[in-house]
């Protein structure tokens, strides 16, 4: 058994995917027509991804909110840059747990130490890229992740990347030696991802015992799943272990359709006094990347393979995003959807109030009782209805105090009333929103009650509303003759007996029950009131005074509303995220069919 070597079940050929020959059309298309195409598309998906939000708090937002950021910096990062420069230096991004050996492979490979090593776990924070000093020009100049800043000293910011160069490194090549993927330092983490997506070529470094941890297969599996080229490393292996381990890794590699990437089993051995691996053990390793070095139509077929897998898979991830942005709107509209219920069952409660007589009772009964008369009025009462109007008016002439107190009590009945149902409606709309989980984030608990201001609306509401309908009785007046012979305090007791039909709602006073269960009237109070109301004058009157309330009260509620539905609006994604998402990728995918970069093909 060889101690160190590729394993047997691969070959040391340069080539991580097969590539085709002459297969470099795309890179070498001398109109650069396709990939312009590819770049306006990507740039056109870069900015669907970056004008999409996802601020409802439903379980597919933070994912998506994730995947979208993912997205545009993979964009940035890599996809654009890359297609510009088809013929950059391959990057290799040297990636695996903590203490597998990376940076000690890396400086071995290139001869120099390059980045430190040590003891300390997580050592590497801050990548290291060492190149050939031809190739420094390229990733320098920063158009290959821009968002790290470059340096020549040692880091621990994570947002920088240290350039270093090897004349030991063939020119063609570089490698990246990343921060742990599996860190418990979030920022290493989240940045090996982030160099793992900017990748030409993910070296995986392992070790005997750390090769089965599920997160670097997580990784591992999405890397395949993209189609990136990939190698693995399994670094340190006790020579007794080799065998047993060996076939282990690559049934694992073979389950997780990842059994052509190349595979180098290193030996456990001895670091030297520079800290670097003997070149016995890293030979094999070292002469395949100085192949694919020497081969520039072997390092573009590993380009363009990561590269239109990486395309490949912006489909599906835009369709997520798409995806969630749908949710988004689904539960925006189900939000309103509870809010609109809430308060339309309120209108309902105003409007049954107004149909059933239930407004007629307590104190607005007795003052319309005291209002008309007593007992002693209906007593005196006439048959005929001109005489009978013109002793309700007689009635209320030398007694204003009762038509204010009516009026008062019919203010307060239905301010109780609009307070009632709006505290309700709130209520309502509250619990609602409290057991939708996008709900329950937009909730702040004023939003339990009606609005501070809304005692003292309702009450500017009523008496808008009366003084609506005094002027209703003193224009509209269907009768002209009743309304002539009747002066201003005629106008008033119409337009409170007006205010008493819309309580009734149908204009007569139906209600034996009501109004004349009341103390002190009888039989004949009821007939004086039928005698009132069944005038078509005041029942066209009650209709369009109702109605005026009705409206008032929808605006009123409205406004209730809108202090929920602005939660909703300003949460709200655009209407065509999901749309601009998904026809910025239909494009992607047209243009990459057109650049034909997938040497397999
Ligand atoms: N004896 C021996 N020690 C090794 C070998 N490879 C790495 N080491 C030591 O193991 C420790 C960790 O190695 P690093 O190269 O820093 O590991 P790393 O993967 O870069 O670790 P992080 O930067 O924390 O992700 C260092 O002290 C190395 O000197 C080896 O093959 N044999
Ligand atoms: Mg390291």
């Amino acid at each position: 058994m060889t101690t160190h070597g590729e394993s047997a079940t691969h070959s040391g050929a340069p080539a991580v995917a097969s590539p085709r020959s002459g297969a470099a059309t795309a890179a070498e298309d001398p109109s650069g027509t396709p990939g312009d195409d590819l770049s306006a598309a990507l740039a056109g998906l870069r900015a669907a991804t970056t004008a999409a939000r996802f601020p409802l708090d439903l379980p597919s937002a933070e994912p998506a909110r994730r995947n979208a950021a993912a997205l545009t910096d993979q964009l940035d990062d890599y996809l654009l840059p890359r297609l510009a420069r088809l013929d950059a230096p391959l990057l290799v991004v040297v990636g695996g747990s903590t203490g597998a050996g990376k940076s000690t492979l890396v400086n071995s490979l290139v001869q120099a130490r390059v980045s430190a090593a040590g003891v300390l776990r997580p050592t590497t924070r801050s990548p290291v890229l060492v190149c050939n000093p031809a190739d420094s020009v390229w990733f320098r100049q920063g158009e290959l992740l821009p968002g790290l800043t470059r340096t020549s000293e040692p880091s621990d910011d994570p947002r920088t990347l240290q350039l270093v160069t090897a004349p030991a490194l063939p020119a063609g090549l570089a490698f990246l030696d990343a921060p742990d993927i599996d860190s418990v330092v979030d920022a290493n983490r989240a940045l090996a991802g982030q160099l793992l997506a900017a990748a030409d070529l993910w070296l995986f470094v392992t070790t005997a015992a750390r090769y089965a941890d599920a997160v670097p297969w997580e990784l591992l599996h999405n890397a395949r799943a993209r189609g990136a080229a990939i190698a693995l490393v399994l670094d340190r292996v006790p020579p007794e272990a080799t065998e047993e381990v060996s076939a282990h890794l690559a049934e694992m590699l073979a389950t997780h359709d990842l059994g052509a990437a190349p595979l180098f089993v290193l030996p456990e051995t001895q670091v030297d006094g520079q800290g670097l691996l003997p070149e016995r053990v890293t030979a094999p390793l070292g002469e395949w990347f100085a192949r694919l070095a020497a081969d520039a139509e072997a390092r573009a077929a590993v380009v363009r393979q990561t590269l239109d897998g990486a395309l490949a898979a912006l489909g599906p991830i835009t369709e997520t995003l798409a995806g969630a942005a749908d949710e988004q709107a689904t539960a925006a509209d189900a939000l309103d959807d509870r809010v609109r219920g809430a308060y339309r069952g309120a209108q309902r409660t105003v409007e049954q109030g107004l149909s059933d007589g239930r407004l007629l009772r307590g104190e607005v009964l007795a003052r319309w009782q005291e209002f008309v008369g007593t007992g002693e009025f209906f007593r005196t009462l006439e048959a005929r209805i001109g005489r009978l109007r013109d002793r309700v008016v007689a009635a209320v002439t030398g007694r204003p105090a009762p038509a204010n107190e009516l009026r008062d009590a019919i203010e307060s009945q239905l301010v109780t009333l609009l307070r009632g149902v709006a505290a309700e409606a709130a209520e309502n709309a509250y619990t609602g929103w409290r057991a939708h989980p996008a709900g329950a984030a937009l909730l702040e608990p004023d939003l339990a009650h009606p609005s501070a201001d809304l005692p003292e609306r309702a009450e500017r509401l009523v008496r808008d509303w009366q003084r609506g309908v005094l002027d209703l009785v003193r224009t509209e007046g269907g009768d002209k003759r009743f309304v002539a012979r009747t002066a201003a305090y005629a106008v008033n007791a119409t337009g409170l007996a007006v205010m008493i039909a819309v309580f009734a709602s149908t204009a007569f006073v139906p209600t034996g029950l009501e109004v004349a269960t009341g103390a002190g009237t009888t039989v004949a109070a009821q007939a004086v009131l039928q005698a009132i109301f069944g005038d078509q004058a005041v029942r066209n009157l009650a209709r369009r005074a109702r109605g005026d309330l009705l409206d008032r009260v929808d605006t009123l509620l409205d406004e209730e509303a809108a202090r929920f539905l602005a939660r909703t609006a300003s949460a709200r994604p655009e209407a065509d995220t999901a749309a601009d998402l998904r026809a910025a990728a239909a494009r992607v995918a047209d243009a990459r069919e057109r650049a034909d970069l997938d040497v397999t093909r």
